[in-house]
């Protein structure tokens, strides 16, 4: 079965997590990605939160799937004609350097164009254009910038950064899209283009109903949020809205039978209007349906500490997965707080492709997790991470076109490092 992205070749220039998330997709999809690493340095997460001595870490190994690895010296002469013969033959260039590395380089937009017209290059930077546009940035630095912190959290609590990489793999996806947008748009237009995406950028895209909120400050208080019933004013911005829903309906995360021990006997539990009757039912206050100060939502906004109280006095008596089964029958909107090793367990999630376990000749077999994303026509083979330089040989012959003259003298130049 043909791949998606079969026939594209990818430059992948990206380091750490960011570039890396999103030149993985493009791989799974079929692209040929050729991760472009210093020679004898490689990706710095290679070695980063190492578990294994020796053995390229899990960092690593599981953002970098489906890609072949070449070293070469984009600062070195001879490694600077091998970058130009690369960018003529891509068809994308992926980069996520700090900014004005790639100029400092030689390899600026004007060039990479001029030497191929069609190529789409693709960066990500922490900021956009402006003050800041300079920095060097990070996953947390994104998080607070893009409005997620300051709206994570409990009200009487710091900001918060949250554990699913928004600002890193976040922004991979949004470049990713760009990327495949246009691909597209050559297919009519025959031209390339530039493809950006700042970090901070894609963080406000996914915290996007929290800048709803600010607006609709101005209207008065955000009334389904729990700060509203108990009587605590807002202030000038979006405030921190701990664990409630942001789709307006009453939500809370309540614990469950083993909470006392187990740090994640937990369920997410709502309550939104249209179960409100088989909720009461459930738990044992049928009365509640059409009490009065109950039996309509806007009634009940000032009391959702009393009535998630009530609630969790049943979910406490049952196991998080009793919860779910008891309600889903009922399309009482519920979740059980997974822990990531019940999800590590779950055959489900492998029999899916989204966990995978994969082979690794210097660690050994691991978990990865798998493309998110389902196609029917191009099912995703998920295979290992090359090693530092493991394909720099066989880019240069069979990609490059190097015949075995012109590689010996590449080696000898030093801009591949010892070549595999
Ligand atoms: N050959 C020769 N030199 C190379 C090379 C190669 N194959 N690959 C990289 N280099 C050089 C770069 O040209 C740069 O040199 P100069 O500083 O002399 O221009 C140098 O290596 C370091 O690159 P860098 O500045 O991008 O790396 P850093 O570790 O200092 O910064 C990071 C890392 C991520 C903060 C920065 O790259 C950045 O801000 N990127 C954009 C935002 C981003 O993606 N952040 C997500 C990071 S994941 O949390």
């Amino acid at each position: 079965m043909m791949k998606a992205l079969e026939g594209i070749k990818v430059l992948d220039f990206t380091h750490v997590q960011s570039g890396p998330t999103c030149t993985q997709i493009l791989g799974w999809f079929g692209a040929d990605v050729i991760k472009v690493e210093r020679p004898g340095v490689g990706d710095a997460t290679r070695k980063q939160l190492v578990d294994k001595p020796g053995a390229d870490s899990l960092y690593f190994t599981m953002l970098n799937h489906n890609k072949r690895s070449i070293e070469l010296n984009s600062k070195n002469e001879t490694g600077k004609e091998v970058l130009t013969r690369l960018i003529k033959e891509c068809d994308v260039l992926v980069e996520n350097f700090a900014p004005g590395a790639l100029d400092r380089m030689g390899f600026g937009w004007d060039r990479v164009h001029e030497i191929n017209p069609r190529i789409i290059m693709a960066s990500i930077k922490g900021f956009g254009p402006g003050q800041y546009a300079d920095c060097k940035v990070y996953e947390n630095v994104a998080q607070c910038a893009g409005g997620s912190a300051s709206t994570t959290g409990f009200l009487d609590g710091p900001p918060l950064v949250t554990g699913a990489q928004i600002g890193d793999s976040g922004t991979g996806l949004h470049l990713c899209l760009g990327i495949v947008t246009a691909l597209f748009h050559r297919e009519k237009s025959g031209l390339g283009q530039r493809v950006s995406v700042a970090m901070q950028d894609a963080v406000l895209n996914l915290a996007r109903v929290k800048m709803r909120d600010q607006q609709r400050l101005d209207a008065g208080p955000l009334k389904e949020y729990s700060q509203f019933g108990e009587g605590i004013p807002f202030g000038e911005a979006t405030p921190r809205s701990g664990n409630d829903s942001g789709g307006g309906q009453p939500g809370r995360i309540l614990k469950c039978k083993g909470w006392e021990t187990d740090p994640n006997a937990y369920t997410y539990f709502i309550i939104q209007a249209a179960v409100w009757e088989k909720v009461c039912d459930l738990i044992g206050e049928p009365d509640w349906k059409t009490a009065e100060g109950f039996a309509s939502p806007p009634e009940r906004l000032d009391k959702l500490n009393q009535i998630f109280e009530r609630i969790e006095t049943w979910t406490m008596t049952k196991s998080k997965f009793e919860v779910m089964d008891l309600c889903n029958p009922l399309d009482i909107p519920v979740g059980p707080i997974l822990s990531m090793k019940e999800i590590a367990e779950d055959n489900g999630l492998y029999e899916t492709g989204t966990l995978v376990k994969v082979d690794h000749p210097e660690r050994g077999e691991y978990i990865s997790v798998g493309c998110p994303i389902k196609l029917s026509a191009s099912p995703v083979e998920v295979s290992r991470s090359p090693l530092l330089g493991e394909h720099t040989l066989e880019i240069l012959k069979d990609v490059l076109h190097y015949d075995d003259n012109e590689v010996e003298n590449i080696v000898s130049s030093g801009a591949v490092g010892e070549a595999k």
